[in-house]
């Protein structure tokens, strides 16, 4: 079976990820990379060893050497590479956040579907490790029916030292992380009907929110409480670890510090440890991350090669931008 042409458009910091993850997955290549910095497409040829490189979307298009175009560049640039690569008829991933407006996500889910291509969402967090094994064990009915979930990522990183844009966006921790734990949120819960919001800004020297907290009505009684922070002093830092709590009726499942997920059924509690797969190219603690970017893209192949949606494709992940802009539209009224 001949290999599927991936062309990687934005070779930033996290496009690294997503370029060493498709070296290891059998059955893709990296066929062309492209980014608007000349610099970064050498840098990217000569380390990833890729024969095609480009400075314009458009000329990789039309050079008709790719199937696939995994799109790591920053957000306002994603509507318009979507839809060029929709119009050429080639299956696309899109970062997180698909979109910075609804507006935008849904006429780039629209051009999609109008094109006949897939489009799919690089939504990771729901492809980490643990998170699988607790998706799992909720199919399992491990905890009977869950009725209550804690998401929470609270952390004194500094996520400016890499991402020095996200300092100066008007939105930020939701757009840009809690979007990932409203996911995981929908994804142990379900879809949610609502969400409530409290926001704050603690850190001076950002434009955007910092501090977020939201409260979803998944229907039926049925709540999330998901919690985020780039302001909270703790030590150790579990950055960038998600920690879970789900209730059901049967059981609570806890994914605490360091990948110890317990499993609680009457007055026995099971511990298992669950980290994430080490890569060559993994650097700890940021190892939960990167193993998630290769467990994304090997599932979004093997949809792309039985012609199926991905988990997160471009319809579903457009509930959660739904979710992250009720959450600011609440936050907002509530000031
Ligand atoms: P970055 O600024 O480091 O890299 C973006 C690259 O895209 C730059 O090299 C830039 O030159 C290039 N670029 C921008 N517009 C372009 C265009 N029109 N054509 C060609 N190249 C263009 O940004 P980053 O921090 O790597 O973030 C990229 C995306 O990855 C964002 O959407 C971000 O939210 C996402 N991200 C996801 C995760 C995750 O865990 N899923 C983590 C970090 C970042
Ligand atoms: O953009 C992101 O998804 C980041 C993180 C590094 C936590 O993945 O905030």
């Amino acid at each position: 079976m001949s290999k599927v042409r991936i062309g990687v458009v934005g070779l930033g910091f996290f496009a690294q990820n997503q370029l060493e993850a498709w070296r290891v997955i059998e059955g893709a290549e990296i066929a062309a990379v492209c980014d608007r910095d000349p610099a970064k497409v050498e840098a990217a040829r000569r380390r990833y060893g890729v024969e095609r490189g480009y400075t314009d979307v458009a000329q990789m298009l039309a050079d008709d050497v790719v199937d696939a175009v995994d799109v790591a560049t920053t957000p306002p640039s994603h509507r318009a590479i979507v839809e060029q690569v929709a119009q050429a008829g080639k299956a696309v991933i899109c970062q997180k956040p698909m979109a910075e407006t609804l507006e935008d996500a849904r006429a780039m889910v629209e051009a999609c579907r109008r094109a006949g291509v897939s489009l799919t969402v690089h939504e990771n967090f729901r492809f980490q490790r643990p998170m699988r094994e607790v998706a799992m064990l909720l199919r399992e009915g491990a905890i009977g029916e869950p009725f209550f979930a804690r998401i929470s990522f609270r952390t004194p990183y500094d996520v400016f030292a890499n991402q020095p844009y996200l300092a100066t966006e008007d939105r930020f921790i939701i757009l840009d992380l809690g979007i990932h734990l409203l996911d995981l949120a929908r994804c142990f819960m379900g879809d949610a009907r609502d969400v409530s919001c409290w926001t704050k800004r603690v850190n001076p020297n950002i434009q955007g929110e910092d501090v977020a907290t939201m409260v979803l009505d998944h229907g039926n009684g049925r709540t999330s409480i998901v919690d985020c922070s780039y302001a909270t002093h703790q030590v150790p830092d579990p950055w960038p670890q998600t920690l879970v709590t789900l209730e059901g009726s049967k059981g609570t499942i806890s994914l605490g510090a360091d990948y110890r997920l317990h499993v609680t059924r009457g007055a026995e509690t099971v511990t298992r440890h669950v980290p994430p797969k080490a890569w060559p190219w993994s650097q700890l603690p940021f190892d939960i991350i990167q193993d998630s970017v290769v467990a994304l893209q090997q599932h979004w192949l093997g949809c792309y090669r039985a012609g199926r949606a991905a988990e997160t494709s471009g319809e579903d992940n457009l509930k959660v931008v739904e979710l992250v802009h009720t959450a600011y539209a609440d936050a907002d009224r509530r000031k």
